[in-house]
């Protein structure tokens, strides 16, 4: 009888730990697979942004949604229960700085909220991003024709944003929606952080608070073809040290109210940034939206470091580099913009590669290079540029409504942020604050006045 039963007891354990070293391995593989599709662009130990312990709770996910959803499709499973999901839906008329930030946004309430991850209407994605995991609404949206949803998030005045800065996201109500839909222009997601609820989870999974990077280098993960471009870009043209400048000047309609940014703005920044550059070869990478603008700006900073090895007496080599993007084509996709939706991932992601950053508050676009960053771990934040009215005078010797900050983090920011502020109850606004980026998210954008509710308290 003890025999029989000490060799049962044996042989469990055997097979036990022949499961789990299974287990295991297939999980290795998987991380070393993800770990290789990573972005290692250029010098991969000074471009690499890595967070183990999200990517456990990625590759988790991603086992989680394939296997979920080729059981509903299988056309044995009858299920009437459907998985509970978030749905983002991209604005595709607004640029990337505009639509990745709701799609990361989106994702990360799925993850909080144990639901699967979808994408409405990103036509063409799989052109410009590799994917680990199918998230095209498309694939199972017919099966919710009938389902409860909630929006939480519509525009800049719907937002819910007492829900996301203190809210339980799995609250019987909201349990009760089978669809969360997602809907906006703005990094919306950010006062999450700052949620009660959701404390311990960030201090265990993203405790830098670098939370966009974090998602984006996973979920937006440039297409093959792309990144070889970026790479080789990158290993031609770039130098042991990097600035990258964002030139935005068709930002709003010509009229004497819409916002500028003086071209000697970005030139002044270099110029500070240079002062503290000594032996160094140095690349100066500029995007932008008109090839006009560029060009300006190119010139200007040419002119500058004509002498090109000795600069203020630091001994550097400078060299103005840009990408090529034919910025006087319009845009199909976006309505106002100009290039192509290649060339603009292309110069996002360059600028994510640069050490430095001179970017302006009037564009996410910006704000999006740098938060899709592979050198995020730098300590230095961005440096941004207040835009200014047309009428005033580019002359920066006449014009006294300059200003620029050096951001304390690469994290996008969150224009609503001041909507939230004026808007919401006091509890909300307290929460949020809570936050140690409030700040930092709150500085950003345009100067918009925000519109007033009547505030509740
Ligand atoms: N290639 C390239 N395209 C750019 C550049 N700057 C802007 N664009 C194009 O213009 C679009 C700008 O839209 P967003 O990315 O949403 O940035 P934004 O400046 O905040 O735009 P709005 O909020 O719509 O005013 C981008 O997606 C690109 O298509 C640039 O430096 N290089
Ligand atoms: C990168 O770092 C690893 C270990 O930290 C080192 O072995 C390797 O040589 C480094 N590679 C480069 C290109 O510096
Ligand atoms: C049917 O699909 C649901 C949702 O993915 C799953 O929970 C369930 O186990 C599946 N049933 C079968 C028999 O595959
Ligand atoms: C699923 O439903 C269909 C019709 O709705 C039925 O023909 C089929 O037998 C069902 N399959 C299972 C496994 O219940
Ligand atoms: C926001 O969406 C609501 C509902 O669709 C609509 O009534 C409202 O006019 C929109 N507001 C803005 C500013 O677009
Ligand atoms: C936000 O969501 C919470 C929880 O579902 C709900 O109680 C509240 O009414 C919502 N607020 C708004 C303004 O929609
Ligand atoms: C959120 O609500 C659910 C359902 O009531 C509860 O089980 C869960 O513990 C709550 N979450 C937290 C972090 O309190
Ligand atoms: C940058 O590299 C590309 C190859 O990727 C090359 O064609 C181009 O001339 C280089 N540009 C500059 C400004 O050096
Ligand atoms: C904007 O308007 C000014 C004055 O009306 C004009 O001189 C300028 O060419 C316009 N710029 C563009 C880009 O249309
Ligand atoms: C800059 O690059 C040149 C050749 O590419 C090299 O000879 C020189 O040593 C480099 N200078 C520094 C400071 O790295
Ligand atoms: C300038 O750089 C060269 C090579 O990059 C180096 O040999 C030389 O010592 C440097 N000069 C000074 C003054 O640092
Ligand atoms: C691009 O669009 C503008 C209006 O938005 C138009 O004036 C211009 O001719 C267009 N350019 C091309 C090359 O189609
Ligand atoms: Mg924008």
């Amino acid at each position: 009888m003890p025999k029989p039963h000490i060799l049962y007891i044996l042989w469990s354990f055997i097979i036990l730990s022949l499961l789990r070293l299974q287990l295991n391995t297939g999980r290795l593989t998987r991380i070393q697979e993800l770990e290789t599709n990573t972005e290692n662009l250029k010098n991969e130990n000074y471009t690499k942004y890595m967070n183990p312990e999200f990517d456990k709770v990625y590759i988790n996910y991603v086992k989680k949604h394939n296997k979920i959803i080729a059981n509903l499709l299988a056309s044995s499973n009858n299920s009437s229960e459907l998985p509970k999901v978030v749905v983002v839906r991209p604005d595709m008329h607004s640029g990337f700085g505009n639509r990745m930030p709701g799609i990361i946004c989106g994702f990360l309430y799925s993850l909080i909220s144990d639901r699967l991850f979808f994408i409405d209407g990103y036509q063409n994605f799989d052109n410009y991003f590799e994917k680990d995991f199918d998230h095209n609404w498309d694939t199972v949206s017919y099966l919710y024709r009938g389902s409860t949803a909630k929006d939480l998030h519509v525009n800049e005045t719907i937002n819910n944003f007492t829900l996301v800065t203190r809210g339980n996201f799995s609250s019987e109500e909201i349990n009760s929606y089978d669809i969360l839909r997602v809907h906006t222009w703005d990094y919306v997601c950010a006062p999450l952080s700052s949620n009660p609820y959701y404390k311990e989870w960030f201090n265990k999974i993203i405790p830098d608070y670098r939370i966009f990077t974090t998602i984006s280098l996973r979920l937006l993960r440039l297409h093959p073809d792309l990144k070889s471009q970026v790479e080789e870009y990158a290993n031609n043209n770039f130098s042991d040290y990097n600035i990258g400048i964002h030139l935005r000047e068709r930002k709003t309609k010509n009229d004497t109210n819409s916002l500028m940014i003086p071209i000697g703005h970005y030139y002044e920044a270099v110029r500070m940034l240079m002062l503290e550059v000594k032996n160094k070869n140095v690349s100066i990478f500029v995007a932008a939206d008109t090839t006009d603008g560029r060009n300006k700006l190119v010139n200007l900073l040419s002119e500058e470091f004509k002498s090109n090895n000795i600069y203020h007496n630091n001994n550097n080599s400078v060299k103005i580099i840009h990408s090529e993007d034919n910025m006087d084509l319009n845009n199909t996709i976006t309505w106002e913009n100009s290039g192509t939706e290649a060339g603009a991932i292309i110069d996002l992601k360059l600028l994510g590669l640069c050490d430095d950053l001179v970017l302006t508050y009037a564009s996410s676009f910006g704000f999006l290079a740098a938060g899709w960053s592979h050198k995020a771990s730098r300590q230095r934040g961005l440096l941004i540029i207040n835009p200014i009215k047309k009428v005033w005078t580019d002359n920066l010797q006449v014009i006294d409504k300059v200003w620029m900050w050096g951001a304390i983090s690469s994290e996008p920011c969150m224009y609503m942020s001041k909507l939230l502020i004026t808007n919401e109850d006091e509890e909300t606004t307290r929460i949020f604050k809570s936050n140690p980026l409030w700040i930092h998210y709150s500085q950003c954008h345009y100067p918009i006045e925000p519109y007033k509710k009547s505030k509740k308290s």
